[in-house]
């Protein structure tokens, strides 16, 4: 075992770091207030090669493994949970969906784009009634000929509007039947496919988010990604996967409110001391570094099981409940050292705080981490 970052990971965090501090620190205070998605750094990072992080330089990715894209991730989430959950979103569900499950002349098609950027990629699984009971969607499509025709609804969809390619998972079979979902790629500006902004979201505001509508979608069955019924079992395993890449995040919130609560707390004076000369204080820093650095390893230790192919959806859980609730921990914690300054917007740890509750419920919530957890323990 090896608990250094290698080469490759320490050429990424650096690289992360700087685009992170140049472009989006000085940014993300509008971009939260405004609930703006910065295309344009999307595009900047495709163009580091950040959209594409563990895709095949053959299909144009960067070549490298969950190491390494954890890393970035922990690295955008220290700034910005929204920007970070865009790049999640963008590799783990949507090209990771193509990459693992599509067809190779699927995967020619719009890897290359969705790694440089030149593609915005989005992921559909939950519907408005159906969020951790994913499997009851009732999104349908019909066979016609050599098409399939989708009707219906998906919510709180990343990317939904600005999304150049979509994944959506659509019930073709019976209603529970575990064998009746299947994935179909959609194009934007397909007749009958529109979406809507969802606004007023408590954090994440930079990353968007967007309900799809599907009326009478023509969608030709050569878009189907791998066969007919198996999208269900194919969404479990890239959630597996969009776990590693939530926990990673959700490392960096909590790195990002830990690393700020630090500062203010050796520089902040009361009682003619700074407040980290009191217990009171500095436990709470202690209880912070090393739940930050605990929820940094079970995240390795997932990516590690999903870079050598082997089964992890216990650790995938493991790291996605833990390390989310970190966050929320962290942010809280650093907004009660802050103080009155950390209830306001001038001070970071608010953000931290709204954008670490996103990561206890987005990709399945703490009680669905609980459920495959207990399930796998039980078996
Ligand atoms: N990998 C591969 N296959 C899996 C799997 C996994 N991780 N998890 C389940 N499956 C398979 C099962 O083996 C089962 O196959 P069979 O019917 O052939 O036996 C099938 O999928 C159905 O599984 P299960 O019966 O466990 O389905 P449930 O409806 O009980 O749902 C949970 C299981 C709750 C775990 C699932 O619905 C879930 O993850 N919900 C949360 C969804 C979520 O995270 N949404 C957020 C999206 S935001 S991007």
């Amino acid at each position: 075992m090896n608990f250094e970052l290698d080469d490759n990971q320490k050429m990424i965090a650096q690289m992360v770091r700087d685009f992170a501090e140049k472009e989006i620190r000085p940014n993300m205070k509008k971009w939260d207030d405004e609930e703006y998605f910065p295309v344009d750094a999307m595009k900047k990072m495709g163009e580091l090669g950040l959209l594409g992080i563990y895709i095949p330089e053959a299909y144009g990715g960067s070549g490298f493994g969950y190491h390494e894209y954890a890393t970035a991730l922990m690295e955008l989430g220290r700034v910005c949970g929204g920007v970070g959950l865009s790049v999640a979103a963008h590799n783990s569900l949507c090209t990771g969906h193509i990459y693992y499950h599509g067809s190779e002349e699927q995967k020619q098609k719009y890897l290359p784009k969705l790694a440089s950027g030149e593609f915005i990629g989005a992921w559909g699984l939950t519907e408005p009634n159906t969020g951790s009971d994913a499997m009851r969607m009732k999104t349908t499509a019909v066979k016609e000929g050599d098409h399939w025709v989708i009707n219906g609804t998906k919510n709180w969809i990343t990317h939904g509007l600005s999304g150049d390619v979509s994944v959506v998972l659509v019930r073709t079979g019976d209603l529970l039947d575990s064998n009746g979902i299947t994935a179909f790629i959609i194009e934007k500006g397909i007749p009958g496919f529109s979406a809507v902004k969802i606004k007023e979201k408590f954090g994440v505001r930079a990353s968007e988010t967007a309900e799809l509508i599907f009326e009478n979608v023509r969608v030709h069955e050569s878009q189907v990604i791998g066969q007919v019924g198996q999208g269900f079992k194919q969404a479990m395993q890239i959630l597996d996967g969009g776990r590693i890449s939530i926990a990673a995040l959700s490392c960096g919130v909590a790195r990002g409110a830990y690393e700020s609560a630090l500062k203010y707390a050796q520089e902040r004076e009361q009682f003619g001391h700074p407040i980290a000369k009191f217990q009171a204080i500095s436990f709470k820093l202690a209880d912070m570094a090393t739940e930050v650095e605990a929820a940094e390893l079970l995240t390795y230790q997932a990516a590690d099981l999903k870079n050598k192919k082997m089964p992890m959806t216990k650790q995938g859980a493991f790291a996605k409940y833990f390390a989310s609730e970190v966050a929320v921990k962290c942010g809280n914690e650093a907004m009660q050292i802050m103080g009155g300054y950390g209830y306001t917007k001038e001070y970071p740890a608010e953000k931290f705080l709204r954008d670490a509750r996103l990561m206890t419920i987005g990709e399945g919530t703490s009680e669905i981490q609980k459920v495959v957890i207990s399930r796998e323990i039980l078996k």
